[in-house]
């Protein structure tokens, strides 16, 4: 039998974070909670490397870029999409959530999927370092087990 799992080490790593300057208040806390947890797990700051969007309908276009660059062994998308009174929620969250999603499934570089969608500020707030921890760090996360995951799937698959 074999098993094959990522490992919570980052050493080595290189991550591209896109975030949205959308709802920043929330943003920049995701964004300090990933970089944050990153660095705790052996990421160095020379190679992390931030890209600000103007919104999260944004993000999948330069997730796509900094992807195709081949620079990144995983990209991390933050971004915070705040229910209104219009179906515009709708539009934007699930545009980024499904152009995200695409680029993560075409392969070779996880994409990882850090926008919150909410249907309060509140709701947002909990999610950004309070009451229910800080998604921008799961996603930081995510993102280190499957950039080591992704490697360690190559080399099996060289070993065989
Ligand atoms: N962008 C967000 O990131 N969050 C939102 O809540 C939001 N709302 O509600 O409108 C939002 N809109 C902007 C959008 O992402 C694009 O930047 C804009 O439509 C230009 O393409």
């Amino acid at each position: 039998m074999t098993v094959i799992q990522g490992q919570l080490v980052g050493t080595g790593l290189r991550m591209a974070i896109v975030a949205g300057r959308f709802n920043d208040l929330i943003t920049r806390k995701l964004l300090e909670g990933c970089q944050d947890t990153l660095y705790r797990h052996g990421v160095t700051e020379q190679n992390m490397t931030i890209v600000w969007v103007p919104g999260a309908f944004e993000i999948p276009y330069a997730a796509r870029q900094l992807k195709e660059s081949r620079q990144y062994d995983a990209i991390i998308c933050l971004g915070c999409v705040i229910r209104g009174g219009t179906p515009h929620f709708e539009y934007v969250a699930g545009e980024t959530a499904k152009g995200i999603s695409t680029l993560n499934n075409e392969g070779n570089v996880p994409v990882i999927f850090g926008v919150l969608t909410t249907n309060t500020l509140e709701q947002a707030l909990d999610r950004a370092g309070a009451k229910s921890g800080n998604k921008g760090s799961d996603a930081a996360m995510t993102a280190i087990e499957m950039a080591t995951l992704t490697t360690a799937i190559e080399r099996h698959q060289a070993e065989r």
